[in-house]
């Protein structure tokens, strides 16, 4: 019999490994012994939701699942058919998790109380974007599901309230991104791992652990038909950066845009314009998550020159922020200029 391997959770991965992204949840949990495995379950429900979400979007055209279902979401936003349907997985996989008090979403106004009791296994709320991008499902291109996980304050009168915590209060955060192959990249707070769903067994295999962004890349991406109505800063920022040559990269989708920025370097921008002075991102769901992933790979992520995303103080689940994220240096040249 040969002796077990006692593989210490922190221990680098070795390349011959084979680690799902279920093993390594369960992995990551024997660092706390005193866990009760809720927050494992509630990763472990986010993982099966991007499997189900990726074959529905992969079947999109074949299922006739394209286009719009005809009213706008909270955002006033065109409901794709397919934001609906990969609430709905969220919702629902969320839902049979014991440790999740509460869920909000890109497309319900309202957080949805799963358990309203206060039982000390409802520590949990989590946000997410369900499909980050879904115009451009229509031409095939990349879209993503985004999501933030937060303690249940108990000290909040209302619930709703409980969810307006800081970004630096989240606990974990990632993204699934279902472009070239289906990608899911997580963080717990303790540097940021990275997972590629391999079809042939429906499972997530890691590939990367502890993936660290470049200081530098000279990519920017931004939507540059909105440049006239950009801040004096911006445009100042992006005269700068063409004068030196940079290349622009721009998906239309937060989650591809930020997922090349976190491989490659470079610095992901949607400042404030006239139609969205406050930017188009959300601050809970988007920002806020995203924002956890980039610092923890030694990134940065501001809303204004000097104010990180992750200190910024929710008024509203639903609330805008204009977003500077990527390489620390990149940020740092467009922040010098506003
Ligand atoms: P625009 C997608 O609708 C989204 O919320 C983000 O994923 C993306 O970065 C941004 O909006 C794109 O907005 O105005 O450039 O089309």
């Amino acid at each position: 019999m040969s002796a077990m391997i006692d593989t210490p959770a922190d221990a680098p991965a070795r390349s011959n490994e084979i680690v799902t992204l279920q093993a390594h949840i369960l992995q990551q949990q024997t660092r706390y012994p005193e866990a009760s495995g809720q927050f494992s379950w509630i990763l472990s429900a986010l993982a099966i939701s991007a499997k189900m979400i990726a074959s529905h979007v992969r079947r999109a055209r074949l299922d006739d699942v394209l286009g719009t279902v005809g009213n706008q979401n909270v955002q006033g936003e065109q409901q794709q058919k397919l934001d609906v349907i990969a609430n709905d997985i969220l919702l629902r996989t969320l839902g049979g998790r014991e440790g999740v008090a509460i869920v909000a979403s890109e497309e319900n106004e309202e957080p949805v109380i799963l358990r309203a009791d206060d039982a000390a296994e409802r520590k949990y709320c989590v946000l997410f974007d369900p499909l980050d991008g879904s115009s451009n499902l229509d031409v095939c291109g990349s879209v993503g599901t985004i999501f933030s996980i937060l303690r249940k304050d108990r000290r909040s009168p209302q619930p709703q309230s409980s969810l307006l915590q800081p970004g630096a209060e989240q606990v974990a955060a990632g993204y699934v991104l279902y472009g070239s192959s289906t990608v899911f990249v997580l963080t717990i707070g303790l540097g940021v791992d990275m997972f590629v769903l391999d079809p042939a067994y429906g499972a997530f295999m890691r590939v990367a652990q502890g993936v660290r962004i470049p200081k530098s890349n000279k990519c920017y991406s931004v939507n540059e038909g909105n440049r006239l109505s950009f801040p004096e800063g911006y445009q100042k920022y992006l005269s700068w950066a063409q004068e030196r040559g940079y290349s622009s990269r721009y998906a239309g989708a937060m989650v591809a845009d930020v997922h090349r920025i976190l491989l490659q370097g470079g610095v992901f921008m949607y400042p404030p314009t006239r139609k969205a002075p406050k930017g188009k991102l959300r601050l809970m769901y988007e920002a806020n998550p995203m924002a956890m992933i980039v610092e923890q790979a030694g990134g940065k992520a501001l809303s204004a020159p000097g104010e990180r995303i992750l200190e910024v103080r929710p008024t509203d689940i639903h609330q805008r922020v204009p977003v500077i994220i990527g390489s620390s240096e990149e940020v740092e040249h467009v922040a010098a200029h506003l």
